[in-house]
């Protein structure tokens, strides 16, 4: 009996050693110290022994047992130990590291030049609207004076939907400020920014979408003075203080009288160069007073009120700005062009 108690505390022992995770360690608790346990079993036959063998034997059981439940214990507290360790090792967190770098990009040149132009004329009290790229000819062409027969209005120079010439994509943002005509209040300041569509053929200056604002003021007494006065504040908030500008006679159905404004070259101060291609002055937009014709199709007296109004194109507006040599890498998207803005 003696010796079966020791073998016994002998290989609890060793399997109690080699035990390496909290499963295996319960199992062992289970195979020895259990109610079926191996201990257990001896003791249940303690029975056999004589009476003075059985409260020695009985004292040497119960030592052993005391020491497997110490081992135990001790074991459970070893792998609990190593397992915090390992996690710790696991989860752990060097908040000293250098970040994974995020490329959230930034804005286009060509919306950088147009926030720059709303922030001025919002400045001045005009409104910003927004429209639909897919408008009435009605809107697009009758309303603005622009008759049947107009050559803006051929197949050639317009995407149409139907056969009847009636829906189209917008030429120009004009139909958004009849809209604001009809429906805003007078008097009326806005502007009108957006995607214009013609039949045109991709050049280094050419494009079949490309960009607008247009702008107007209706209001008692407003004359060409007020045209040419807030157009001016306009061209030396975007190109500088003392910017030197020009207006030229022009024609436009929707205007009367029209014009075109330039800037002088700030390259060369007019005398001509490359940039301004030899004229000294450069092309920013056409503008006019609106015509009485339009005033009236609006429900609007023109012997009451006046407006004036203007048009430009935002991506010849930006590669200037930006110095931007070909309209064509607006559109292309190389991030290696549009990483220098
Ligand atoms: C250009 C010049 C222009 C307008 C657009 C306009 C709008 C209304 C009434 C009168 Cl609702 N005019 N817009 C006026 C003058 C010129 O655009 O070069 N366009 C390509």
């Amino acid at each position: 009996m003696k010796q079966r108690l020791a073998d016994l505390r002998e290989q609890a022992l060793a399997e109690l050693k080699a035990v390496e995770d909290a499963a295996a360690l319960d199992s062992i608790r289970v195979k020895y110290l259990g109610k079926k346990g191996e201990l257990t079993n001896l003791l249940k036959q303690m029975g056999k022994l004589s009476a003075e063998e059985r409260p020695v034997m009985g004292q040497l059981a119960n030592e052993i047992r005391a020491e497997l439940e110490q081992k135990l214990d001790g074991k459970k507290q070893e792998i609990a130990e190593k397992m915090l360790e390992v996690r710790l090792q696991q989860e752990a967190l060097d908040v000293t590291m250098p970040g994974k770098e995020q490329k959230i990009g930034h804005k286009h040149p060509m919306y950088l030049a147009l926030d720059e132009i709303k922030d001025i004329f919002v400045g001045m009290g005009f409104t910003v609207l927004d429209g639909p790229e897919i408008e009435l000819a009605e809107l697009n062409f009758d309303r603005l004076n622009a008759e049947e027969g107009h050559p803006s209005r051929d197949w050639s120079d317009t995407f149409y939907f139907d056969e009847d010439s009636r829906v189209m994509l917008r030429s120009q943002t004009s139909p958004m400020q009849v809209r604001a005509m009809d429906s805003m209040p007078l008097p009326i300041r806005i502007i009108a920014p957006g995607r214009v569509y013609r039949k045109d053929e991709v050049d280094a200056t050419h494009s079949p979408m490309f960009h607008q604002v247009e702008g107007m003021v209706i209001d008692k007494n407003v004359t060409m003075a007020d045209l040419k006065g807030t157009l001016n504040a306009v061209m030396e908030k975007l190109f500088g203080e003392g910017t030197v500008t020009r207006f030229r006679p022009h024609h436009f159905p929707f205007t009367e009288p029209s014009c075109e404004m330039d800037v002088q070259c700030h390259k060369c101060g007019g005398k001509g160069c490359p940039t301004c291609k030899g004229e000294g002055w450069i092309e920013v937009l056409g503008a006019g007073m609106i015509h009485p014709n339009v005033l009236r199709m609006a429900g609007i007296d023109p012997n009451e009120y006046s407006g004036w109004a203007f048009g430009m194109g935002l991506e010849r507006l930006a590669m200037r700005r930006f110095k931007i040599a070909d309209l064509r890498l607006i559109f292309e998207n190389d991030v290696r062009f549009l990483e220098q803005f």
